[in-house]
């Protein structure tokens, strides 16, 4: 008897190991992805639900451990299906079956595309925002695009460097920062967006949190608002951007800039953020905004400790697990100088490198400042990774 480890990281090894002893290609795909672990978390279950779960689990040889209301089941996708249909599930399991039956539709076929107004662009390999800050004081990139021509010149390089998508922001994030009024940020954004939007080499993406920055924004050629409190800062930007058509970006994030350092609170830090994630999309869905417009961000360093950053690019794949497209900004952080003793413009490869690791784990957009390296990085990623 031999006995090899097949890598459980990534379904290929069940393909190739079946391929190679003579499966047809597609049934040894379909095999594999079947036979994939799934871990998911059952919560607010009730009594008579949990019960249902265990002894369907004890039928079935699945592994459950469970506590009040609550139940964790790892199992392989393919013996957690028959769970998602009416016809198959135990009945008192049946509210479990459309969030489930959702799930695994996302997991099975996950978004290729993202449509932003009247486009699409392809998720098939890493897309890449170029970041411009046209602010005096942002964290990591402050000053240095504060003119429009110096700003519309750095996005050019970006596009030129492989960026499809070009963020625009003019308010900085930074605790401690001071207040933009909306006219402000709109004579900082504007002008920049129009010109960089009439260039068409890129599209154009509004680092807002305003409804009305995000609408004047789009008037002048933006095609995607990225708003980085979520939703939660401006009761209008959710229908503004349902009405036009934009591509959305809601990043986690609690409190604001000035209280988010002491709201870095989490019990499970992945599972939290996933669940603060799914309310805000169920916001934006329930304002009109189609599924396929949006994308969900973690919003690394907001609201995060570095070891919390850390746990939440290690679970990457609980926000995938949402279903919509993963978009991250690890750029230049904090959390990268606390693990290697970099200076803030000393943090690109880290960044290419962390950027790798969330392309393994799912993330699918990277919102960056120095593209170049984090396209190389990628590059890599995607060889060793490739979207199946
Ligand atoms: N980070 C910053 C600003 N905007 N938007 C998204 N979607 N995700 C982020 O992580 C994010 C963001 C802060 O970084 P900067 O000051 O370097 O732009």
């Amino acid at each position: 008897m031999r006995l090899t480890q097949l890598a459980s990281a990534t379904p290929d090894a069940v393909r190739a190991a079946l391929a190679s002893r003579g499966w047809e290609a597609e049934p040894a795909a379909f095999a594999a992805a079947g036979l994939e672990p799934l871990r998911v978390l059952l919560e607010d279950l009730s009594e008579a639900e949990r019960e249902a779960l265990v002894h369907w689990a004890a039928r079935t040889g699945v592994d459950v451990l469970t506590g009040a209301g609550w139940a964790l089941v790892t199992t392989a996708a393919s013996r957690l299906a028959p769970l998602a249909r009416p016809d198959r599930a135990p009945p008192a399991l049946a509210g479990l079956g459309p969030e489930l039956g959702r799930f695994l539709a996302a997991h099975a076929d996950p978004s290729r595309e993202w449509a932003v107004r009247d486009r699409r662009i392809s998720l098939a390999a890493p897309v890449l925002l170029g970041i411009v800050n046209v602010t005096p004081d942002s964290f990591s990139d402050g000053g240095q695009f504060a003119t429009t021509a110096a700003a519309v010149a750095q996005a050019e390089r970006l596009v030129a460097a492989g960026a499809q998508i070009v963020d625009v922001g003019g308010e900085s994030t930074r605790p401690g920062a001071g207040v933009v009024s909306a006219e402000e940020e709109i004579a900082r954004v504007v002008p920049v967006i129009r010109e960089v939007a009439q260039r068409g080499g890129a599209a154009v993406s509004v680092d807002t949190r305003k409804a009305e920055v995000a609408r004047a924004a789009l008037d002048a050629g933006a095609a995607i608002v990225n708003d980085v409190s979520g939703l939660a800062f401006d009761p209008e930007m959710a229908r503004t951007v349902a009405k036009t058509k934009a591509g959305l970006v809601v990043m986690h994030m609690r409190g604001t800039p000035d209280t988010m350092d002491a709201l870095a609170q989490y019990r499970h830090v992945a599972a939290e953020v996933a669940d603060e994630l799914r309310g805000v999309v169920a916001r934006a869905e329930g304002a009109g905004v189609e599924r396929e417009r949006i994308v969900v961000d973690p919003g690394f360093g907001f609201a995060k400790t570095a070891a919390q950053n850390w746990r939440l690019l290690d679970e990457l794949a609980t926000i995938g697990g949402l279903g919509y497209p993963v978009l991250v900004g690890p750029s230049r952080k904090r959390f990268l100088g606390a693990a290697t003793g970099a200076t803030v413009e000393d943090r690109d490869r880290a960044t290419a490198v962390a950027c790798a690791l969330a392309w393994e784990r799912g993330a699918r957009l990277f919102r960056i400042h120095h593209v170049a390296l984090a396209r190389e990085a990628l590059s890599v990623a995607v060889a060793a990774r490739p979207i199946p």
